[in-house]
């Protein structure tokens, strides 16, 4: 499995309005999207750098997982997402080196992208997510 890039990296955030204005500020970019995703019960804004783009989590319930996140480790770097192309196939192949999927078939998630996470206790401590753009496949 080769990625061709770092889709995004996702911070989580206490309060995205504030973080938004932070980032804002900070680059002199915009934030271009904001979608909230429900089964995951996080808000999501988006910036775009170069080929990467910062998603920021803001969690919509206390027993949201970014939630948990926050609780026990405070703001910050929650995950790093890596574009990748069959995402399905790439599983499979991941699965075969012993690393804990959390996702072992594609699901759908922010923008339309398939994604699937791999378990942190089984990539170095680093929450890993996969995408794929099912328009570029
Ligand atoms: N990065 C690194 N380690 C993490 C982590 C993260 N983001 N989240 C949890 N962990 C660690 C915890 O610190 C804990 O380690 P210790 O046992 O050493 O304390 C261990 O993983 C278990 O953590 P937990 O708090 O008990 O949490 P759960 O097991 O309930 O869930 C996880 C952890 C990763 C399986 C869960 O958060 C998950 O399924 N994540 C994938 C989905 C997701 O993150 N959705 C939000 C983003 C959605 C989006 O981007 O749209």
């Amino acid at each position: 499995m080769i990625p061709t890039h770092i889709e995004h990296i996702g911070i989580a955030v206490k309060d995205l309005k504030s973080a938004i204005s932070f980032y804002e500020n900070l680059f002199g970019i915009k934030c271009y999207a904001i979608e909230e995703v429900a089964d995951q019960k996080v808000r999501t804004a988006f910036f775009k750098i170069g080929a990467t783009k910062i998603e920021l989590l803001e969690p919509m319930d206390a027993d949201s997982s970014v939630a948990k996140f926050i609780e026990k480790k405070g703001e910050g770097v929650h995950h790093v997402a890596f574009a990748v192309q069959n995402l399905a196939d790439n599983l499979a192949k991941v699965e075969e080196k012993n690393i804990q999927l959390i996702d072992k078939q594609p699901r759908k998630g922010a923008e339309g992208l398939n994604i699937a996470f791999l378990h942190p206790k089984s990539t170095g401590g680093v929450l890993m997510e996969l995408c794929e753009n099912p328009n570029q496949k």
